[in-house]
Protein backbone atom coordinates (compact mmCIF):
# COMPACT_ATOMS: atom_id res chain seq x y z
CA UNK A 1 0.00 0.00 0.00
CA UNK A 2 1.62 3.41 -1.33
CA UNK A 3 1.95 5.92 1.78
CA UNK A 4 -1.39 8.30 2.13
CA UNK A 5 0.36 12.48 2.57
CA UNK A 6 -2.43 14.77 3.67
CA UNK A 7 -2.08 18.44 2.96
CA UNK A 8 -4.67 21.16 4.39
CA UNK A 9 -3.86 24.58 5.36
CA UNK A 10 -4.18 23.63 9.34
CA UNK A 11 -3.08 20.58 10.87
CA UNK A 12 -4.80 19.19 13.53
CA UNK A 13 -1.95 18.78 15.70
CA UNK A 14 -2.27 15.80 18.87
CA UNK A 15 -0.87 18.30 20.90
CA UNK A 16 -3.56 20.64 20.72
CA UNK A 17 -6.73 19.07 20.32
CA UNK A 18 -9.64 19.85 22.66
CA UNK A 19 -13.50 21.18 21.85
CA UNK A 20 -12.78 22.43 18.45
CA UNK A 21 -11.70 18.68 16.66
CA UNK A 22 -11.64 19.53 13.45
CA UNK A 23 -14.17 18.38 11.10
CA UNK A 24 -11.42 17.41 9.07
CA UNK A 25 -9.43 15.07 11.44
CA UNK A 26 -12.56 13.68 12.09
CA UNK A 27 -13.55 12.65 8.01
CA UNK A 28 -10.05 11.06 7.74
CA UNK A 29 -9.62 9.52 10.96
CA UNK A 30 -10.07 5.78 9.22
CA UNK A 31 -7.44 6.80 5.92
CA UNK A 32 -4.99 8.31 8.15
CA UNK A 33 -3.27 4.71 9.15
CA UNK A 34 0.19 4.19 11.02
CA UNK A 35 2.94 5.58 8.70
CA UNK A 36 0.73 8.62 6.98
CA UNK A 37 1.99 11.85 6.78
CA UNK A 38 -0.06 15.35 7.81
CA UNK A 39 1.10 18.41 6.25
CA UNK A 40 0.48 21.84 6.68
CA UNK A 41 0.21 25.31 8.29
CA UNK A 42 1.21 25.08 12.21
CA UNK A 43 -1.71 28.20 12.99
CA UNK A 44 1.36 30.06 14.25
CA UNK A 45 3.22 32.80 12.54
CA UNK A 46 6.57 33.77 13.10
CA UNK A 47 9.45 35.86 11.96
CA UNK A 48 11.42 32.53 10.00
CA UNK A 49 8.21 31.48 8.84
CA UNK A 50 8.56 28.39 6.75
CA UNK A 51 12.61 28.20 7.26
CA UNK A 52 11.64 25.27 9.30
CA UNK A 53 9.19 22.09 9.20
CA UNK A 54 8.78 21.02 12.87
CA UNK A 55 8.05 17.21 12.86
CA UNK A 56 5.51 15.45 16.05
CA UNK A 57 4.59 11.86 15.51
CA UNK A 58 1.54 10.32 17.21
CA UNK A 59 -0.22 6.79 16.94
CA UNK A 60 2.37 6.30 13.77
CA UNK A 61 1.20 9.34 12.58
CA UNK A 62 3.69 11.90 11.29
CA UNK A 63 2.44 15.49 11.22
CA UNK A 64 4.93 17.71 9.62
CA UNK A 65 3.47 21.64 10.21
CA UNK A 66 5.35 24.84 8.75
CA UNK A 67 5.22 28.41 10.38
CA UNK A 68 3.99 31.57 7.89
CA UNK A 69 5.38 35.40 8.15
CA UNK A 70 3.24 37.69 9.98
CA UNK A 71 2.91 38.99 5.96
CA UNK A 72 1.90 35.59 4.31
CA UNK A 73 -0.54 34.96 7.05
CA UNK A 74 -3.00 37.90 6.39
CA UNK A 75 -1.84 38.34 2.23
CA UNK A 76 -2.65 34.25 2.10
CA UNK A 77 -4.74 32.98 4.85
CA UNK A 78 -7.08 35.88 5.90
CA UNK A 79 -7.14 38.13 2.29
CA UNK A 80 -6.95 35.85 -0.47
CA UNK A 81 -8.47 32.71 0.84
CA UNK A 82 -10.79 34.03 3.54
CA UNK A 83 -11.29 37.23 1.34
CA UNK A 84 -11.76 36.75 -1.97
CA UNK A 85 -11.83 32.52 -2.07
CA UNK A 86 -14.34 31.77 0.56
CA UNK A 87 -17.04 34.82 -0.61
CA UNK A 88 -16.37 33.84 -4.36
CA UNK A 89 -17.11 29.90 -3.80
CA UNK A 90 -20.43 30.61 -1.72
CA UNK A 91 -21.62 32.87 -4.47
CA UNK A 92 -20.74 36.43 -2.56
CA UNK A 93 -19.73 38.35 -5.10
CA UNK A 94 -20.41 41.81 -3.14
CA UNK A 95 -17.43 40.49 -0.63
CA UNK A 96 -15.14 39.61 -2.62
CA UNK A 97 -12.01 41.76 -2.31
CA UNK A 98 -9.51 41.22 -4.60
CA UNK A 99 -6.20 42.48 -4.07
CA UNK A 100 -3.12 41.08 -6.67
CA UNK A 101 -0.05 41.41 -4.28
CA UNK A 102 -2.53 38.95 -1.81
CA UNK A 103 -3.39 37.16 -4.69
CA UNK A 104 0.72 36.64 -5.44
CA UNK A 105 1.06 35.94 -1.27
CA UNK A 106 -1.40 33.48 -1.57
CA UNK A 107 0.92 31.37 -4.67
CA UNK A 108 4.20 31.99 -2.63
CA UNK A 109 2.75 30.52 0.33
CA UNK A 110 1.73 27.02 -1.96
CA UNK A 111 4.92 27.36 -3.01
CA UNK A 112 6.62 27.27 -0.12
CA UNK A 113 4.61 24.42 1.42
CA UNK A 114 5.29 22.72 -1.89
CA UNK A 115 8.98 23.25 -1.05
CA UNK A 116 8.78 21.75 2.24
CA UNK A 117 7.17 18.82 1.84
CA UNK A 118 9.31 17.72 -1.29
CA UNK A 119 11.93 16.54 1.06
CA UNK A 120 9.23 14.32 3.10
CA UNK A 121 8.29 12.72 -0.16
CA UNK A 122 8.99 9.58 -1.39
CA UNK A 123 8.14 8.24 -4.92
CA UNK A 124 5.25 6.26 -4.27
CA UNK A 125 3.61 8.34 -1.55
CA UNK A 126 -0.44 9.25 -3.24
CA UNK A 127 -0.74 13.02 -1.66
CA UNK A 128 -4.46 14.41 -0.92
CA UNK A 129 -4.47 17.85 -0.94
CA UNK A 130 -7.65 19.91 0.98
CA UNK A 131 -9.56 22.66 0.25
CA UNK A 132 -9.74 26.06 -1.33
CA UNK A 133 -6.59 27.79 0.67
CA UNK A 134 -4.70 24.69 -1.60
CA UNK A 135 -5.51 25.11 -5.01
CA UNK A 136 -2.33 25.68 -6.44
CA UNK A 137 -0.46 23.11 -4.49
CA UNK A 138 -0.27 20.46 -7.00
CA UNK A 139 1.14 22.92 -9.82
CA UNK A 140 3.71 23.72 -7.50
CA UNK A 141 4.69 20.26 -6.57
CA UNK A 142 4.73 19.54 -10.45
CA UNK A 143 6.64 22.56 -11.07
CA UNK A 144 9.49 21.34 -8.51
CA UNK A 145 9.28 17.61 -10.61
CA UNK A 146 7.11 15.51 -8.65
CA UNK A 147 5.30 13.15 -10.48
CA UNK A 148 3.52 11.27 -7.84
CA UNK A 149 -0.20 11.12 -7.73
CA UNK A 150 -2.30 13.91 -6.55
CA UNK A 151 -5.74 14.48 -5.68
CA UNK A 152 -7.06 17.30 -4.54
CA UNK A 153 -10.94 17.77 -2.61
CA UNK A 154 -12.87 21.17 -2.40
CA UNK A 155 -15.12 20.85 0.56
CA UNK A 156 -16.82 24.85 -0.29
CA UNK A 157 -19.03 24.72 -3.00
CA UNK A 158 -17.78 25.00 -6.68
CA UNK A 159 -18.83 28.10 -8.70
CA UNK A 160 -20.49 27.96 -12.23
CA UNK A 161 -18.42 30.25 -14.89
CA UNK A 162 -20.65 32.97 -15.00
CA UNK A 163 -19.81 33.81 -11.24
CA UNK A 164 -15.85 32.39 -11.19
CA UNK A 165 -14.94 34.64 -13.70
CA UNK A 166 -15.83 37.50 -11.64
CA UNK A 167 -12.15 36.60 -9.71
CA UNK A 168 -9.33 37.94 -11.14
CA UNK A 169 -6.91 35.31 -12.33
CA UNK A 170 -10.08 32.96 -12.11
CA UNK A 171 -8.52 31.17 -15.30
CA UNK A 172 -4.63 30.44 -13.65
CA UNK A 173 -5.96 29.25 -10.75
CA UNK A 174 -8.44 27.07 -12.87
CA UNK A 175 -5.77 25.73 -14.80
CA UNK A 176 -3.94 25.02 -11.41
CA UNK A 177 -6.66 22.77 -10.79
CA UNK A 178 -6.05 20.79 -13.75
CA UNK A 179 -2.47 20.02 -12.82
CA UNK A 180 -4.10 17.15 -9.95
CA UNK A 181 -4.77 14.01 -10.94
CA UNK A 182 -8.45 13.67 -9.21
CA UNK A 183 -10.71 16.45 -8.19
CA UNK A 184 -13.29 15.69 -5.83
CA UNK A 185 -16.45 17.53 -4.84
CA UNK A 186 -19.64 16.66 -2.32
CA UNK A 187 -22.37 17.51 -5.13
CA UNK A 188 -22.98 16.74 -8.74
CA UNK A 189 -23.50 20.28 -8.79
CA UNK A 190 -20.56 21.49 -8.02
CA UNK A 191 -18.56 18.64 -10.60
CA UNK A 192 -20.74 20.25 -13.27
CA UNK A 193 -19.67 23.86 -12.53
CA UNK A 194 -15.96 22.92 -12.51
CA UNK A 195 -16.60 21.16 -15.59
CA UNK A 196 -18.30 24.19 -17.23
CA UNK A 197 -15.57 26.38 -16.15
CA UNK A 198 -12.76 23.90 -17.57
CA UNK A 199 -14.62 23.69 -20.83
CA UNK A 200 -15.10 27.75 -21.11
CA UNK A 201 -12.78 29.06 -19.89
CA UNK A 202 -10.09 26.25 -21.12
CA UNK A 203 -12.16 24.60 -24.40
CA UNK A 204 -12.05 21.30 -22.75
CA UNK A 205 -14.35 19.14 -22.76
CA UNK A 206 -14.83 15.91 -20.03
CA UNK A 207 -16.04 12.69 -21.21
CA UNK A 208 -19.54 11.48 -19.36
CA UNK A 209 -17.21 10.12 -16.38
CA UNK A 210 -15.66 13.78 -15.66
CA UNK A 211 -12.64 12.97 -17.58
CA UNK A 212 -10.14 15.01 -19.73
CA UNK A 213 -7.01 15.93 -21.18
CA UNK A 214 -5.17 19.34 -20.84
CA UNK A 215 -1.84 19.71 -22.29
CA UNK A 216 -1.09 16.00 -22.18
CA UNK A 217 -1.95 15.38 -18.88
CA UNK A 218 -5.41 13.06 -17.47
CA UNK A 219 -7.81 15.16 -14.92
CA UNK A 220 -10.79 13.17 -13.57
CA UNK A 221 -13.43 15.32 -11.41
CA UNK A 222 -15.86 13.24 -9.55
CA UNK A 223 -18.40 13.68 -7.01
CA UNK A 224 -17.74 12.13 -3.50
CA UNK A 225 -19.91 13.69 -0.35
CA UNK A 226 -18.29 13.60 2.67
CA UNK A 227 -20.05 11.69 5.69
CA UNK A 228 -20.05 11.12 9.11
CA UNK A 229 -19.52 8.20 11.27
CA UNK A 230 -22.50 8.15 12.26
CA UNK A 231 -22.91 4.72 14.39
CA UNK A 232 -20.15 6.20 16.58
CA UNK A 233 -22.02 9.89 16.87
CA UNK A 234 -25.03 8.03 17.67
CA UNK A 235 -23.67 5.90 20.80
CA UNK A 236 -22.28 9.48 21.63
CA UNK A 237 -25.98 10.82 21.78
CA UNK A 238 -26.90 8.03 23.40
CA UNK A 239 -24.49 8.68 26.72
CA UNK A 240 -24.27 12.75 26.13
CA UNK A 241 -27.91 12.45 26.69
CA UNK A 242 -27.90 11.15 29.84
CA UNK A 243 -24.82 13.28 31.05
CA UNK A 244 -24.82 16.38 33.44
CA UNK A 245 -24.51 19.03 30.65
CA UNK A 246 -27.89 17.51 28.89
CA UNK A 247 -29.64 17.25 32.35
CA UNK A 248 -28.93 20.98 33.41
CA UNK A 249 -29.71 22.02 29.52
CA UNK A 250 -33.29 19.83 30.28
CA UNK A 251 -33.90 21.33 33.28
CA UNK A 252 -33.67 25.01 32.07
CA UNK A 253 -36.24 24.24 29.84
CA UNK A 254 -38.64 23.45 31.87
CA UNK A 255 -41.89 21.97 30.05
CA UNK A 256 -40.75 23.73 27.39
CA UNK A 257 -39.11 21.46 23.99
CA UNK A 258 -35.92 22.21 22.36
CA UNK A 259 -35.14 23.52 18.74
CA UNK A 260 -31.04 23.96 17.88
CA UNK A 261 -28.49 25.69 15.60
CA UNK A 262 -24.94 24.57 15.72
CA UNK A 263 -22.64 26.52 12.96
CA UNK A 264 -19.08 28.70 12.63
CA UNK A 265 -20.16 32.11 13.28
CA UNK A 266 -19.98 32.68 9.10
CA UNK A 267 -22.09 34.52 6.74
CA UNK A 268 -22.50 31.38 4.86
CA UNK A 269 -24.60 29.91 7.48
CA UNK A 270 -27.51 31.86 6.95
CA UNK A 271 -27.67 33.41 11.00
CA UNK A 272 -29.25 36.06 9.92
CA UNK A 273 -32.02 35.01 8.01
CA UNK A 274 -32.62 32.08 10.74
CA UNK A 275 -32.62 34.42 13.78
CA UNK A 276 -35.26 36.78 11.51
CA UNK A 277 -37.36 33.52 10.91
CA UNK A 278 -37.25 32.50 14.62
CA UNK A 279 -38.91 36.18 14.84
CA UNK A 280 -41.65 35.32 12.39
CA UNK A 281 -42.10 32.07 14.02
CA UNK A 282 -43.15 33.43 17.02
CA UNK A 283 -45.26 36.03 15.57
CA UNK A 284 -46.96 33.87 12.63
CA UNK A 285 -47.13 30.89 15.37
CA UNK A 286 -47.88 32.20 18.83
CA UNK A 287 -49.42 29.34 19.88
CA UNK A 288 -45.44 27.60 20.12
CA UNK A 289 -44.16 30.47 22.21
CA UNK A 290 -43.24 29.05 25.90
CA UNK A 291 -43.55 25.28 23.80
CA UNK A 292 -40.09 25.68 22.45
CA UNK A 293 -36.78 27.65 22.86
CA UNK A 294 -34.21 27.72 19.84
CA UNK A 295 -30.54 27.51 20.77
CA UNK A 296 -27.92 28.78 18.54
CA UNK A 297 -24.38 27.64 19.37
CA UNK A 298 -22.38 29.67 17.21
CA UNK A 299 -18.34 29.03 17.15
CA UNK A 300 -16.35 32.36 16.64
CA UNK A 301 -14.00 32.09 13.49
CA UNK A 302 -11.72 34.45 11.34
CA UNK A 303 -12.51 37.43 13.53
CA UNK A 304 -9.85 39.07 11.95
CA UNK A 305 -11.94 39.85 8.87
CA UNK A 306 -14.40 43.19 9.20
CA UNK A 307 -17.68 41.31 7.46
CA UNK A 308 -17.40 38.98 10.40
CA UNK A 309 -17.29 41.74 13.08
CA UNK A 310 -19.95 43.53 10.97
CA UNK A 311 -22.17 39.80 11.26
CA UNK A 312 -21.57 39.38 14.83
CA UNK A 313 -23.06 42.95 15.73
CA UNK A 314 -25.81 42.71 13.54
CA UNK A 315 -27.04 38.86 15.11
CA UNK A 316 -26.08 40.69 18.69
CA UNK A 317 -28.75 43.39 17.45
CA UNK A 318 -31.51 40.71 16.56
CA UNK A 319 -30.74 38.72 19.24
CA UNK A 320 -31.40 41.35 21.76
CA UNK A 321 -34.71 42.60 19.42
CA UNK A 322 -36.35 39.17 19.40
CA UNK A 323 -35.48 38.36 22.94
CA UNK A 324 -37.06 41.79 24.19
CA UNK A 325 -40.05 41.42 21.99
CA UNK A 326 -40.79 37.85 23.06
CA UNK A 327 -39.63 36.82 26.20
CA UNK A 328 -41.61 36.11 29.18
CA UNK A 329 -39.53 36.40 32.64
CA UNK A 330 -39.45 32.94 33.06
CA UNK A 331 -39.15 32.32 28.85
CA UNK A 332 -36.04 32.92 26.49
CA UNK A 333 -37.08 32.09 23.01
CA UNK A 334 -33.69 32.57 21.73
CA UNK A 335 -30.72 31.73 23.28
CA UNK A 336 -27.50 32.04 21.48
CA UNK A 337 -23.64 31.33 22.31
CA UNK A 338 -20.66 32.14 20.54
CA UNK A 339 -18.58 29.51 21.19
CA UNK A 340 -17.52 25.98 20.37
CA UNK A 341 -18.76 23.34 22.65
CA UNK A 342 -17.76 19.76 22.88
CA UNK A 343 -18.57 17.14 20.56
CA UNK A 344 -20.42 14.76 23.39
CA UNK A 345 -21.91 17.91 24.61
CA UNK A 346 -23.38 18.48 20.97
CA UNK A 347 -24.31 15.25 20.32
CA UNK A 348 -26.84 14.88 23.31
CA UNK A 349 -28.33 18.38 22.81
CA UNK A 350 -28.80 17.07 19.20
CA UNK A 351 -30.64 14.39 20.80
CA UNK A 352 -32.72 16.28 22.75
CA UNK A 353 -33.50 18.80 20.21
CA UNK A 354 -37.41 18.48 18.36
CA UNK A 355 -36.17 20.66 15.17
CA UNK A 356 -32.62 21.07 14.10
CA UNK A 357 -32.17 24.05 11.62
CA UNK A 358 -29.64 23.78 9.16
CA UNK A 359 -30.25 26.59 6.63
CA UNK A 360 -26.99 27.89 4.95
CA UNK A 361 -27.36 30.66 1.93
CA UNK A 362 -24.46 28.08 0.84
CA UNK A 363 -22.67 25.24 1.79
CA UNK A 364 -20.06 22.72 0.62
CA UNK A 365 -22.20 19.85 2.81
CA UNK A 366 -22.79 20.65 6.33
CA UNK A 367 -22.07 18.21 8.39
CA UNK A 368 -24.12 19.53 11.36
CA UNK A 369 -27.18 17.72 9.41
CA UNK A 370 -25.55 14.63 9.06
CA UNK A 371 -24.87 14.99 12.67
CA UNK A 372 -28.29 15.76 13.88
CA UNK A 373 -29.83 12.95 12.26
CA UNK A 374 -27.28 10.55 13.55
CA UNK A 375 -27.99 11.84 16.88
CA UNK A 376 -32.02 11.33 16.88
CA UNK A 377 -33.60 8.33 18.98
CA UNK A 378 -35.50 6.19 16.45
CA UNK A 379 -38.73 5.97 19.21
CA UNK A 380 -39.27 10.09 18.78
CA UNK A 381 -36.99 11.77 16.38
CA UNK A 382 -36.25 15.61 15.91
CA UNK A 383 -37.51 17.01 12.57
CA UNK A 384 -34.49 18.51 10.34
CA UNK A 385 -34.90 21.84 8.48
CA UNK A 386 -32.32 22.27 5.27
CA UNK A 387 -31.27 24.71 3.00
CA UNK A 388 -32.08 23.85 -0.12
CA UNK A 389 -28.22 25.32 -0.99
CA UNK A 390 -26.99 23.02 1.70
CA UNK A 391 -24.71 20.82 -0.37
CA UNK A 392 -26.49 17.78 2.09
CA UNK A 393 -30.18 18.53 0.50
CA UNK A 394 -28.96 17.10 -2.60
CA UNK A 395 -28.58 13.87 -0.23
CA UNK A 396 -31.28 14.39 2.44
CA UNK A 397 -34.31 15.08 0.41
CA UNK A 398 -36.59 14.24 3.57
CA UNK A 399 -35.88 16.55 5.38
CA UNK A 400 -37.92 19.60 5.32
CA UNK A 401 -36.50 21.47 2.57
CA UNK A 402 -36.61 25.55 2.56
CA UNK A 403 -35.11 28.45 0.53
CA UNK A 404 -33.06 29.88 3.61
CA UNK A 405 -33.72 33.56 2.25
CA UNK A 406 -37.52 33.04 3.11
CA UNK A 407 -37.87 33.90 6.61
CA UNK A 408 -41.85 32.54 6.44
CA UNK A 409 -41.15 29.70 4.97
CA UNK A 410 -38.34 29.02 7.30
CA UNK A 411 -40.72 29.69 9.76
CA UNK A 412 -43.96 27.24 8.24
CA UNK A 413 -41.14 24.78 8.22
CA UNK A 414 -40.71 25.06 11.94
CA UNK A 415 -44.68 25.23 12.40
CA UNK A 416 -45.17 22.01 10.48
CA UNK A 417 -42.29 20.28 12.36
CA UNK A 418 -43.48 21.21 15.27
CA UNK A 419 -46.77 19.62 14.94
CA UNK A 420 -46.11 16.45 12.04
CA UNK A 421 -47.15 13.43 13.90
CA UNK A 422 -44.87 10.59 15.24
CA UNK A 423 -45.16 8.30 12.35
CA UNK A 424 -44.06 10.66 9.58
CA UNK A 425 -41.42 11.86 11.65
CA UNK A 426 -40.18 8.22 12.04
CA UNK A 427 -40.42 7.35 7.94
CA UNK A 428 -38.76 10.68 7.48
CA UNK A 429 -35.86 9.77 9.78
CA UNK A 430 -35.63 6.33 8.63
CA UNK A 431 -34.49 7.46 5.25
CA UNK A 432 -32.23 9.56 6.00
CA UNK A 433 -30.77 7.73 8.89
CA UNK A 434 -30.01 4.58 5.73
CA UNK A 435 -28.14 7.71 3.72
CA UNK A 436 -26.26 9.06 6.42
CA UNK A 437 -25.24 5.49 7.94
CA UNK A 438 -24.32 4.18 4.47
CA UNK A 439 -22.43 7.53 3.08
CA UNK A 440 -20.17 7.38 5.91
CA UNK A 441 -16.57 9.24 6.36
CA UNK A 442 -14.94 5.76 5.87
CA UNK A 443 -16.61 5.25 2.59
CA UNK A 444 -15.93 9.05 1.28
CA UNK A 445 -12.15 8.45 2.06
CA UNK A 446 -12.00 4.88 0.39
CA UNK A 447 -13.68 6.15 -2.75
CA UNK A 448 -11.59 9.03 -3.25
CA UNK A 449 -8.08 7.08 -2.43
CA UNK A 450 -9.46 3.98 -4.68
CA UNK A 451 -10.14 6.41 -7.70
CA UNK A 452 -6.85 8.09 -7.11
CA UNK A 453 -5.32 5.43 -7.48
CA UNK A 454 -6.80 3.92 -10.44
CA UNK A 455 -8.93 7.10 -11.83
CA UNK A 456 -9.63 5.24 -14.90
CA UNK A 457 -12.68 3.00 -13.03
CA UNK A 458 -15.61 3.36 -12.45
CA UNK A 459 -16.52 5.33 -8.94
CA UNK A 460 -18.31 2.11 -6.30
CA UNK A 461 -22.06 2.43 -7.52
CA UNK A 462 -23.22 0.62 -4.45
CA UNK A 463 -22.98 4.19 -2.50
CA UNK A 464 -23.69 6.17 -5.22
CA UNK A 465 -27.40 4.73 -5.00
CA UNK A 466 -27.68 5.54 -1.89
CA UNK A 467 -27.92 9.02 -2.68
CA UNK A 468 -30.49 9.04 -5.24
P1 LIG B 1 -17.61 23.96 8.03
O1 LIG B 1 -18.00 25.22 7.30
O2 LIG B 1 -16.79 24.16 9.22
O3 LIG B 1 -16.88 22.94 7.05
P2 LIG B 1 -19.71 21.89 8.78
O4 LIG B 1 -19.84 20.92 7.70
O5 LIG B 1 -21.02 22.24 9.39
O6 LIG B 1 -19.05 23.27 8.40
O7 LIG B 1 -18.79 21.20 9.87
C1 LIG B 1 -18.51 21.76 11.04
C2 LIG B 1 -18.13 20.72 12.10
O8 LIG B 1 -17.82 21.50 13.25
C3 LIG B 1 -19.28 19.79 12.48
O9 LIG B 1 -18.74 18.57 12.89
C4 LIG B 1 -19.93 20.51 13.67
O10 LIG B 1 -20.54 19.66 14.63
C5 LIG B 1 -18.75 21.24 14.28
N1 LIG B 1 -19.20 22.52 14.84
C6 LIG B 1 -19.82 23.54 14.20
N2 LIG B 1 -20.12 24.52 15.08
C7 LIG B 1 -19.69 24.11 16.29
C8 LIG B 1 -19.74 24.68 17.59
N3 LIG B 1 -20.31 25.87 17.84
N4 LIG B 1 -19.20 23.97 18.60
C9 LIG B 1 -18.64 22.77 18.36
N5 LIG B 1 -18.58 22.18 17.16
C10 LIG B 1 -19.10 22.84 16.13
C11 LIG B 1 -16.48 22.91 5.68
C12 LIG B 1 -17.55 23.26 4.65
C13 LIG B 1 -18.79 22.40 4.83
C14 LIG B 1 -18.40 20.92 4.74
C15 LIG B 1 -17.23 20.62 5.67
C16 LIG B 1 -16.70 19.21 5.45
O11 LIG B 1 -17.89 24.65 4.75
O12 LIG B 1 -19.76 22.69 3.85
O13 LIG B 1 -19.51 20.13 5.13
O14 LIG B 1 -16.15 21.51 5.45
O15 LIG B 1 -16.38 19.00 4.12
Amino acid sequence: MPRLVVVSNRVPLPSERGAKAGGLAIALADALQPGSVWFGWSGRRSVRGSATTHIQRSDGITYATIDLTEADYHSFYVNFSNGALWPLLHFRLGLLDFKSEDYDGYRSVNRQFAASLLPLLRPDDVIWVHDYHMIPMAAELRAVGVTNKIGFFLHTPFVPPSIFNALPRSAELLNALCAYDVVGFHTRTYCTAFLDCVAENLGVHADKDGRFVIRGHSVRAIVDPIGINADEFSKRAVEAARGSDARLLRESLGKGGLAIGVDRLDYSKGLINRFEAIGRFFANYPQHRREVSFLQIAARSREESGSYARLRRELDRIVGDTNGRYSEFDWTPLRYMTRAVKRDTLAGFFRLSRLALVTPLRDGMNLVAKEYVAAQDANDPGVLILSRFAGAAEEMSEALIVNPYDSDEIAEAMHIGLSMDLEERQERWRSLHKKVSVNTAERFCSVFLKLLAHPETHPERPSLRAIS
